[in-house]
Parts: C-alpha cells; sequence; structure tokens
C-alpha cells in the first residue's frame, strides 16, 4: 500500500492540531506508522487520501451499524439542512426521536439528548449524585466513559493505549470520589461498598466493555451488581454508548434482561453526527432542569441534523430486527474464522465477541479484566495491525478497543479478512 498523501496530510496536521488528530487514539502511536486520512466511505468500505481501499472494522466506533453513507440517512440530512443546521430551540424531531427510543430501548421514560457521549456519562454521574444526595461512585478499571474529569481514573481507550497513569489537569479532590475495582470482580465491588457504607451514588459499566477490547462480563456479574446497587440505594447506569442499539435493539438492558437506573447513549443515536442521551425513569430524571435543579444544558444539544440522522438510522432498525440476527451469524463467523487461522499459525489467541463487538487478544489467558488484556501480547497485536491494514482491512490502532462490524459487511468481505489473517 501507498501511504504518501496521508504521510504529508499527517505532517500538515501536526503544525495545527496536537499529535495531528483531534482525538488522540487516531494518531496510531502505539501501533506506529502514519494515520489514514480517510475521504469517503461507502457500505463495509473506507477510502484513504492515497485511493487505498479498506474494509472498515472501525464503523466509526460504532455508529454505521448498516455500513456507511446508508442512503436513507444520508438523504434525510440532506432534506434537513436545507431548512437550516441549527436553532437553539426545540423542533418537533426531538419529540420523535424520544418517543422512538422510548419504544425501543427499556425503563425510559424522559430522555435528554446531548451531544456526546462524555456529556451523555458526566451528565449521568451529576443526576446520580443529585438524586442520592451522595458524591462517590465505582468505575471499573479499563472501561471508558469519556473524558470528564472524573472518568479519568485506571480508564480505558486511549487513556490505556497511552499507559498514562495519572492524567495532569485531574485533582486530586475529583479522583478521591472515583472508587475502581476490577471488570468482572464482584467481591472486589462488595469491599468497596463496605468500606464506603452511604457514600456511593452510582456503579457505572459498559455492559459490554469496549474499551479495553471487548470484554465480556461473566455470567450473572451484571445480576450481582443490580443486587448491590437495589441492597445499597445505588443507582446502576449502564453506559451503552457502544452496546445501545447494537448488541440489540434494546442494547444490553434487553440483552442481557437486566434493568439500569439510568442509560447512556451516544454515536450510533446520531447515526455518526455528534449527539449522546442519557435517560432515566421519571422520578431521576425529574431531577433535571427544568424540571429540577441538577443543571445541564446545550446549545448544540438536540441539534435537528443529528436528530433526523439518529432517528432514521433508528427506525431502520426499530422496522427490520432481523439485522441483529444477521450480525450475530456475521460476527461468529468472523471469530470462528480468525481463531482458527491465527491458532493454526501457532499465536496464543483470545477472540472476546458479543454480536457484532469483536476483539482479538494475543494471549493463552482468558481476557476478562483489565490486567489480563494487559497482559496480552501487545507488541504482537501492533504488528497484526499493520499486517492487516496493508491487506487492507482497517482495525482500531490499538489493542484497548474493540472493534464493530458493520451489517454492510459481505461473507466475501469476512473471508478477505480471515485469509489476510490466515497470512500473519
Ligand atoms: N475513544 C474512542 C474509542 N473508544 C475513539 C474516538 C475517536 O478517535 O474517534
Amino acid at each position: 500500500m501507498i501511504y504518501q498523501s496521508s504521510k504529508s496530510l499527517f505532517e500538515r496536521a501536526q503544525r495545527s492540531i496536537p499529535g495531528g488528530v483531534n482525538s488522540p487514539v487516531r494518531a496510531f502511536k502505539s501501533v506506529g506508522g502514519t494515520p489514514l486520512f480517510i475521504t469517503r466511505a461507502k457500505g463495509a468500505y473506507l477510502y484513504d487520501a492515497d485511493g487505498n481501499e479498506y474494509i472498515d472494522f472501525i464503523n466509526s466506533w460504532g455508529p454505521m451499524i448498516l455500513g456507511h453513507a446508508y442512503e436513507p440517512v444520508i438523504k434525510a440530512i440532506q432534506e434537513r439542512a436545507a431548512l437550516s443546521t441549527s436553532f437553539g430551540a426545540p423542533t418537533e424531531l426531538e419529540i420523535e426521536i424520544a418517543e422512538l427510543i422510548k419504544s425501543i430501548a427499556p425503563g425510559i421514560d424522559l430522555i435528554r439528548m446531548v451531544s456526546s457521549g462524555t456529556e451523555a456519562c458526566m451528565s449521568a454521574i451529576r443526576l446520580a449524585r443529585g438524586y442520592t444526595g451522595k458524591n462517590k461512585f465505582i468505575k471499573f478499571e479499563g472501561c471508558y466513559h469519556g473524558h470528564a474529569d472524573c472518568f479519568l481514573v485506571k480508564a480505558g481507550s486511549g487513556v490505556a493505549t497511552f499507559n498514562i497513569q495519572a492524567v495532569p489537569g485531574v485533582t486530586a479532590g475529583v479522583s478521591a470520589d472515583t472508587l475502581t475495582c476490577a471488570y468482572n470482580d464482584i467481591e472486589a465491588v462488595e469491599q468497596l461498598v463496605k468500606e464506603h457504607t452511604n457514600e456511593i451514588a452510582a456503579i457505572i459499566i459498559e455492559p459490554v466493555a469496549g474499551n479495553m477490547g471487548c470484554i465480556l462480563p461473566g455470567s450473572n456479574y451484571l445480576e450481582a451488581l443490580r443486587k448491590i446497587c437495589d441492597r445499597e440505594h445505588i443507582l446502576l447506569i449502564f453506559d451503552e454508548v457502544m452496546t445501545g442499539f447494537r448488541l440489540a435493539p434494546g442494547g444490553a438492558q434487553e440483552k442481557f434482561n437486566i434493568k439500569a437506573d439510568i442509560v447512556t447513549y451516544g454515536k450510533i443515536i446520531g447515526a455518526g453526527m455528534p449527539v449522546g442521551a442519557f435517560a432515566a425513569r421519571r422520578e431521576i430524571m425529574q431531577h433535571i432542569a427544568p424540571l429540577g435543579s441538577v443543571y445541564q444544558a446545550g446549545t448544540l444539544s438536540g441539534n435537528p441534523l443529528a436528530m433526523v440522522a439518529g432517528f432514521t438510522l433508528l427506525k431502520t432498525l426499530k422496522d427490520t430486527p432481523g439485522i441483529y440476527g444477521e450480525l450475530e451469524a456475521k460476527g461468529a463467523y468472523l471469530e470462528k474464522g480468525l481463531r482458527e487461522v491465527l491458532e493454526k499459525k501457532g499465536f496464543p489467541v483470545w477472540v472476546n465477541r458479543m454480536g457484532s463487538m469483536i476483539s482479538v487478544h494475543f494471549s493463552s489467558h482468558e481476557v476478562k479484566d483489565f490486567a489480563s488484556a494487559s497482559a496480552a501480547d501487545i507488541a504482537t497485536f501492533n504488528k497484526f495491525f499493520h499486517h492487516m491494514l496493508d491487506s487492507g482491512v482497517y482495525l482500531p490502532p490499538s489493542a484497548f478497543e474493540s472493534w464493530f462490524i458493520s451489517n454492510a459487511i459481505s461473507y466475501q468481505d469476512l473471508d478477505r479478512t480471515i485469509s489476510a489473517a490466515s497470512r500473519f
């Protein structure tokens, strides 16, 4: 592959943008090499500035579940854009998407739109604190809930990728209210709850983690968290920024049949436009301004282009639930294929997958939390990443990110991907 145009764009970008990128993982810093500058994408394929074509397994980190430039979404955005791009005032579209989400996802009376997953999760924590009158919360090592100060303690995604132990600028005071323990370790949660009786407002979790690679919750783990929360009057927050509308129409809540107290969304609910949301039953959400005094606001919240894009995508997902079976079958095919070819080549390999979220860890041990994900052979992953890229397969440029499969991908694309892996 020739990456000349991406190389010169990267050189130019670094003169005006920190590290040449607007979000750190994109810089390819841990895998090495030059980030690709993307010009366009259609269906399952991405095209870079050098004209190279790639099968895309990032899919904008989730939202492109039906592939890129999905025509009904593009058409809806184009029509809406002609009516102006932002009003900072209510629109009927906001009601329509709120009603639609309520009709798909469990346990929601009221939903507030924001502009990113970060905003959604930080607002959810503020709401949980305002509702319970308690200050601390539990998050899990390697989970990433956006870049609000309180989440940057033992965080996944870029914080893990770049091995940042403590983020300068986050005060000790803020960090002191963030309690952490290992994912999938229910005893550790019990211990924290015991040590901080009546101090914990919430437990926030990615029900399937996607920011330390893809990590699955052990059997009964989420149920056990639900029980602890009920017993201790702690709110359970499901961060469904990655899993929402992807694992099932009703996300992880539906997939595992567990109701969270607050749910956060992002990415997919804007079909690739900048959106997030947090939602809960009325008793909790009525504490949000202007109903209550937990303040939260945003000029671009409920932006009409984002709303129409999200509405169009979510409506399609609701009306064609067969998509989830197709994604499951494609995910299973890829999982089996990758495991077989990599094991045949003699690599110790651990593949985690749920539906269309998947990741490959070069490890002979089970990968079930941040410690086991970090103990995998990251150097081999980095080589694998470049091998796949040179073979026309675009994976996340970090071992600490989940891959996302879109339904635009064909079995031929999956075969090409597996065959590329077999040549590693
Ligand atoms: N933090 C995002 C994935 N977990 C990556 C965001 C991006 O670079 O677009």
